[in-house]
């Protein structure tokens, strides 16, 4: 393994402002490339692991912000709405560049191939799904992004080499410099829509993807919402790359397309039907349709033929906390989709079990649950957690029995006692909480985690995995 090296910044010191995953990659690379770095973090702790790592800690709101050339800002901080923070305006106000980790990386490599994945949903499956394709394939590849492996921590790939990065909204804005060989936009539902200054502002930082410049030599765009449709009517009218369109319920000509969990290939215009998804078990529910025609398209651009990206798609892993199949107990399905951190997420899985025994709640995101209402009959009962509990159970009343439980330890045994009465094949105890975490968690990889520990520690656990 070979550590990134960040060129130099002219002498001038680099600060970076918050430490937490991203951040403390960013400096500890910046270190080790020989840059000035100043760090900090509001939380103590963060900036007692930088310091016991001889990153220099300088507290950067009272910092003289003439000296440093550069902010490098962890995504989760704002800069622009709903007000930028107070480091932010300082550094911005001063005339330092403000840009991110993603950033970073694509300078200190500008000939390696870059594959981007932004989405509201199925960002992570996808990229991890790309990235798994590749490597079998015989691609040296390294993958990470938002998906949780920060840019800065890959190993240093060289020019052979392919980074396959998820990319956020946050991250997009964060990099201006960004270039893709292959960019993909799965889908556009409305997020994070106080970061961004509502839905236009969140489009526009999506559709960064597709670089400010120079655009992509391919760009891979979901149709399945308006916006896609609108952005790729919109690439293609301008001709600077080639549109590839996908979808994960219809015909997309000239593209790549899922329809009843089979996965359609129409790229060289002779629609052929490539793979049955559905016998995919890391890839269940319609909405993985769209995710393998993504992937797909991204890898036969990659160069790899269909034998080899359908065998991919066919052995793929799967990622913690999507839909992840915990464990069968008594036959019961265990499913930790704690991913599922909006309503929109969240209707994937509902979508893709009959009888569910559903953990949600947390901290709730505009609009709640209500666009979950398609899909509230095939919720056995509801156990509702942290403080969107009282709220999602007055959206439920009437249509699903309720319990309201509080906590997830609390749920977990409850659903359990009842699923194991159920007369009705295959239940499934789902935590998809349609909800933040940070309420009761530290983040979803924790609530995930917990989740798991739980049905781990429940009476006579038959079979770890199993079959879905
Ligand atoms: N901080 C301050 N002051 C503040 C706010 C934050 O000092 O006012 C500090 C915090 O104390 C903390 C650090 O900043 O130490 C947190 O930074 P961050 O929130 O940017 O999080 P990281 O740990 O760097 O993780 C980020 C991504 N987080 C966000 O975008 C919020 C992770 O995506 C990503 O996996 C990681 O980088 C590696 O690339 C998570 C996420 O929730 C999964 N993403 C959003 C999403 O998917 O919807 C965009």
């Amino acid at each position: 393994m070979c550590a990134i090296e960040i060129q130099d910044f002219g002498g001038r010191p680099v600060a970076v402002f918050g430490l937490g995953k991203s951040g403390l990659a960013a400096a500890r690379v910046l270190l080790a490339s020989g840059a000035h770095t100043w760090a900090w973090d509001d939380d103590e702790g963060r900036r007692r692991v930088a310091g016991s790592e001889g990153i220099e800690l300088v507290d950067l709101y009272r910092c003289d912000w003439r000296e440093p050339a550069a902010l490098i800002l962890s995504p989760g901080i704002a800069h622009t709405h709903p007000k930028p923070h107070i480091v932010a305006a300082r550094a911005r106000d001063a005339g330092a560049e403000i840009i991110g980790d993603i950033e970073l990386l694509v300078r200190s490599n500008t000939r390696a191939r870059y594959v981007g994945v932004t989405g509201t949903n199925g960002k992570s499956t996808t990229t991890a799904l790309i990235g798994h394709i590749l490597r079998r394939g015989g691609i040296k590849v390294a993958i990470g992004g938002n998906l949780g492996t920060p840019a800065l921590e890959l190993d240093a790939l060289g020019e052979d080499g392919t980074y396959v990065l998820e990319l956020s909204s946050y991250q997009l804005e964060l990099t201006p410099s960004l270039t893709l060989a292959i960019a993909v936009l799965l889908n556009i539902t409305p997020d994070h829509l106080d970061r961004h200054g509502g839905m236009k502002g969140y489009v526009a930082a999506k559709r960064r993807i597709f670089g400010q410049l120079n655009g992509p030599r391919a760009a891979i765009i979901g149709i399945d919402d308006e916006h896609g449709r609108a952005i790729a009517a919109e690439l293609a009218a301008a001709g600077e790359a080639k549109v590839i369109r996908i979808s994960g319920r219809e015909r997309a000509a000239g593209g790549v397309y899922a329809i009843d969990g089979r996965l359609y290939d129409d790229l060289s215009g002779a629609a052929a039907e490539v793979l049955d998804i559905g016998a995919v078990p890391t890839l269940p529910g319609a909405h993985n349709g769209q995710n393998a025609a993504a992937a797909y398209a991204a890898a036969k651009l990659a160069g790899l033929n269909r034998a080899a990206i359908t065998g991919g798609i066919a052995s793929y892993p799967g990622l913690p906390h999507r839909q992840e199949l915990v464990a069968t107990i008594e036959g019961i399905r265990f499913v930790n989709d704690s991913k599922a951190t909006n309503a929109d997420a969240a209707a994937k899985a509902l979508a893709s079990y009959e009888t569910i025994y559903w953990i949600a709640g947390g901290r709730p995101k505009e609009g709640g649950i209500t666009a979950l209402s398609p899909w509230f009959g095939r919720v056995a009962r509801a156990f509702l957690i942290g403080e969107a509990a009282p709220d999602f159970a007055r959206t439920l009343a009437g249509h699903v029995d309720t319990t309201v439980a509080g906590t997830l330890d609390a749920a977990l045994p409850a659903a359990f006692a009842l699923a194991r009465r159920e007369k009705r094949p295959r239940p499934v105890v789902l935590l998809s909480p349609a909800c933040a975490s940070f309420d009761q968690f530290a983040n979803f990889e924790a609530r995930g985690a917990a989740f798991r520990d739980l049905v781990r520690g429940l009476v006579a656990p038959a079979a770890a995995g199993g079959e879905r």
